[in-house]
């Protein structure tokens, strides 16, 4: 039998999805017709989502079995009223690895101290300044998800003593676990480089406020390529111009794009970039849909189910 699956995703993302849905569709055996624009909604089986896509009301997609959102973080779907079908969400091994490449590139980067050299070359030979080895900077990673637990792992694989954040209780080979309040407090305390991946939920926002900031050892280092709402601008703001924080490389904001004016974008302290930490690969994304297609249809579980309670 045939399903008929809704690309929702938007124009833009089509070209991407064009060549590697259908034959990743056809090798999990999945007889399917693909629709844009504005199909009969009661004919859909599946749609594949992304935000600022076609769809905002789920409400005529009745016989859809599952909204299958291409992103990994779900804050924007997740709340919406009208959507009572199955929402699962990305989980791509080449998102993953994109950002296990951005994590230990920046973490590397505030580690090594990198600046002092490639934007401090004077003339001047200073070598009184060692850079310092992993196994002596505590590193800690917020939340320990797919995109976490990878991160995790590869700074770990370079000998930081890794600490991990979750919300329920783990156990992490290679790394000290911790959840709850407590958890966070004993974290910050210790961690001289902090990596956001949590998602964005009622609980998280603004996790990272004044009281927390100042946690953090002086001159501690931010990275966040989870969620700008993670972190309260105002107040990370104040502990940058103190020298409290040393400096935050910073993904993901409140407002995207980031608007012109915003402080973020002039102040010595801050590395913007223009949430670009990991995209979703579309050859491998791809898979992930069909795999779940193909489980929906043979009556399985559907794979990375987000939790509407929860939220992520
Ligand atoms: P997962 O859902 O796999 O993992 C989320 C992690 O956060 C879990 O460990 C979860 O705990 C933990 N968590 C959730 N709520 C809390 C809480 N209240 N307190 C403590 N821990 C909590 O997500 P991913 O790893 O796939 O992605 C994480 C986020 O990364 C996405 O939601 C998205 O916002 C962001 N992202 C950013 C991208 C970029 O380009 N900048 C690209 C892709 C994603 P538990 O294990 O107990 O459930
Ligand atoms: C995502 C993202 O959530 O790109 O997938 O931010």
């Amino acid at each position: 039998m045939s399903v008929t699956v809704y690309f929702a995703a938007g124009r833009l993302l089509w070209p991407e999805y064009e060549a590697h849905l259908p034959e990743a569709l056809r090798e999990a055996g999945i007889d399917a017709t693909i629709r844009h624009g504005a199909p009969d909604p009661a004919a859909v089986d599946y749609i594949v989502f992304a935000p600022g896509g076609d769809i905002t009301d789920f409400s005529p997609f009745v016989n859809c079995k599952a909204v299958l959102n291409l992103w990994a973080g779900v804050e924007k779907i997740v709340g919406n009223p009208t959507l009572t079908q199955p929402l699962a969400r990305m989980v791509d091994p080449g998102l993953t690895e994109g950002m296990v490449e951005y994590v230990v590139g920046h973490v590397l980067r505030h580690h090594l101290g990198m600046d002092a050299h490639i934007l401090g070359q004077d003339g001047v030979w200073r070598n009184e300044v060692l850079p310092p080895i992993a196994r002596e900077r505590p590193v800690a990673v917020l939340g320990l998800g797919a995109l976490g637990q990878a991160a995790a792992q590869a700074l770990a694989a370079l000998n930081f003593p890794v600490m991990g954040w979750s919300r329920s209780a783990k156990t992490v080979r290679g790394m000290d676990c911790h959840s709850g309040e407590a958890g966070l407090a004993r974290v910050l305390g210790k961690a001289e480089i902090v990596v956001l991946l949590l998602p964005l939920t009622p609980d998280t926002t603004n996790l990272m406020d004044a009281g927390r900031l100042a946690l953090m050892p002086e001159g501690a280092f931010i990275v966040n390529p989870g969620r700008g709402a993670l972190i309260d601008d105002d107040a990370l703001l104040a502990a940058l111009d103190t020298g409290r924080i040393g400096h935050a490389t910073l993904d993901v904001f409140r407002t995207e794009p980031l608007p012109p004016d915003h402080p973020f974008w002039a102040h010595p302290r801050v590395t913007v970039t223009p949430h670009i930490a990991a995209d979703t690969r579309a050859v491998t994304a791809a898979r992930v849909v069909a795999e779940n297609i193909r489980r929906g249809e043979a009556g399985e579980p559907f794979l990375h189910l987000v939790d509407r309670a929860r939220g992520y």
